[in-house]
């Protein structure tokens, strides 16, 4: 007999959409197909889209962000969120504090996600030294463990890595069967044209934007393609925010590079003038890459709609509002630079694009799944996820099409006090959220105890 019958809901798998019922067992998908196997429970689907539980494979929880200032979200608090959003399974970063080794952060990481969180979870890791031990002791141990993707960044003093330090990483990516994510922007263009800003007196929120214009991610885009070519590695490209840097990715993979491209909510619904607010409102939207304008959202979406992006994340990366740990933190409201980096999103992305892309017609409920679950399951290697199969993790997450309100702070359940789409519409949003056939949030309320586990990574398909 089966534990759960999902009955009736039009199902959306690799292979198409057929109206069929779903059988659980042992937090496994065992059984598709139109009969009604016996089951303990019975989940009345009719009516409701069943879609592959989100997976947000971009998402930063509890990481060192400078002396006094605070990530918004615990474990508890982003996982949560997170599967109020239609997510069950999320990939935060592992981010040494000052002066800890990239093996002690992991370990620290996972001591403070175990028995916190509401849904799964696997962690990337963040290369920001390039010393001998941590590229050739921890870096191979800790991929040969499963964490078999990491970070790179081009961009932050204390973080960004020089060309060569990035070729060294990449190499043992490439020796070790790990895919390099990378955060491109080209820091020097970026501390030249903060420090014109600086003199010409320019300190409001909107000048994060003007100082990190489309021409510093394009360059830094094409710098991190060229890079992987010559280490002969696949890459991932993150949070791609405008179509010129797009074109260097489909430039790239022309000259038969492989480049995975990912893109979020941000870059298709906010722009700079978001960050032109009155006052210090602004802040609320202050991320890298910043958004752009509205003629960008057209070439992102393109990107969305026809293949360009194998990979739709939130970047969330919440502070608060109004909190000396978060945007409002010392010196912010005279100078962008000291405004924390960031906006929450893991709340919101799935709604956004299921509104903005399924309902608005722009993509089909296939591609809404590929980009936002089955391809980051491919990509990073998290091999009993990311689809509606049988032998999966009955990881499900039923939508309302029909469902339709704005999204609002007092609805969410991040510790972010603030959303930067507060008032947007929504048309379809996820009722309920199973996690390994385990009902983890019903009509928006996050529930059950917290059975999130760590999940054990294979090598990226790419790969293999
Ligand atoms: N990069 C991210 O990926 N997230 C937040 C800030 C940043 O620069
Ligand atoms: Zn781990
Ligand atoms: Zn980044
Ligand atoms: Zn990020």
């Amino acid at each position: 007999m089966l534990d759960t019958l999902i009955a009736g809901a039009r199902v959306v798998t690799p292979a198409g959409t057929t109206t069929c019922n779903i059988g659980i067992r042992d937090g496994r998908i065992t059984w598709l197909g139109e009969d009604r196997p016996e089951a303990a429970e019975v989940i009345q689907a009719a009516g409701l889209i069943a879609m592959p539980g989100g997976i947000d494979s971009h998402v930063h929880i509890s990481q060192p962000s400078g002396p006094g200032i605070e990530m918004a979200d615990d474990f508890a608090s982003a996982t949560r969120a997170a599967v109020a959003g239609g997510n069950t399974t999320v990939l935060p970063f592992c981010l040494p504090e000052e002066g800890q080794t990239l093996r002690a952060a992991v370990a620290a990481y996972h001591e403070k996600a175990a028995g916190a969180c509401l849904c799964d979870v696997s962690f990337h890791l963040i290369v920001k030294d390039t010393d001998p031990v941590t590229l050739g002791q921890d870096l191979p141990a800790l991929i040969a463990a499963g964490h078999t993707s990491f970070k790179v960044f081009m961009t932050y003093q204390g973080l960004a890595l020089s060309d060569r330090e990035i070729l060294e990483v990449m190499s043992v990516a490439k020796a070790q069967g790990a895919l390099v994510m990378v955060h491109a922007e080209n820091e020097d263009a970026i501390e030249f044209l903060r420090d014109k800003a600086d003199r010409e007196g320019h300190g409001d929120p909107v000048w994060h934007a003007r100082t990190r214009p489309v021409p510093v991610e394009r360059e830094a885009t094409h710098r991190a393609i060229t890079l992987a070519e010559i280490a002969d590695v696949p890459l991932t490209i993150v949070h791609v925010s405008n179509a010129e840097s797009l074109d260097e990715i489909r430039r790239g993979r022309a000259r038969g590079a492989k480049v995975f491209a990912e893109t979020c909510p941000q870059y298709v619904t906010l722009t700079a003038d978001d960050l032109d607010r009155a006052g210090f409102e602004g802040a609320k939207y202050v991320c890298s890459p910043p958004p752009r304008g509205r003629e960008d959202w057209d070439g992102i979406w393109a990107g969305i709609e026809q293949g360009g992006f194998e990979l739709f994340s939130s970047d969330h990366c919440p502070f608060r509002f109004a909190d000396r740990a978060g945007k409002d933190a010392p010196g912010a409201r005279d100078s962008f630079r000291n405004i924390p980096n960031g906006i929450p999103g893991v709340e919101t992305r799935l709604p956004i694009l299921f509104s903005e892309g399924v309902s608005k017609g722009r993509i089909s409920l296939e591609r809404f799944a590929a980009i936002t679950s089955t391809n980051h399951a491919r990509l990073y290697g998290l091999a009993d996820k990311g689809a509606i199969m049988v032998g999966k993790d009955a990881d499900i997450t039923l939508w309302d099409p029909a469902l339709t309100r704005p999204i609002r702070q007092q609805d969410l359940h991040h510790g972010s006090d603030y959303t930067p789409w507060e008032g947007f519409e929504i048309t379809g949003w996820p009722v309920r959220t199973i996690l390994r056939g385990a009902t983890v949030m019903l009509d928006g309320t996050p529930c059950g105890s917290p059975t999130g586990q760590h999940v054990e990574r294979t090598a990226p398909e790419t790969l293999l």
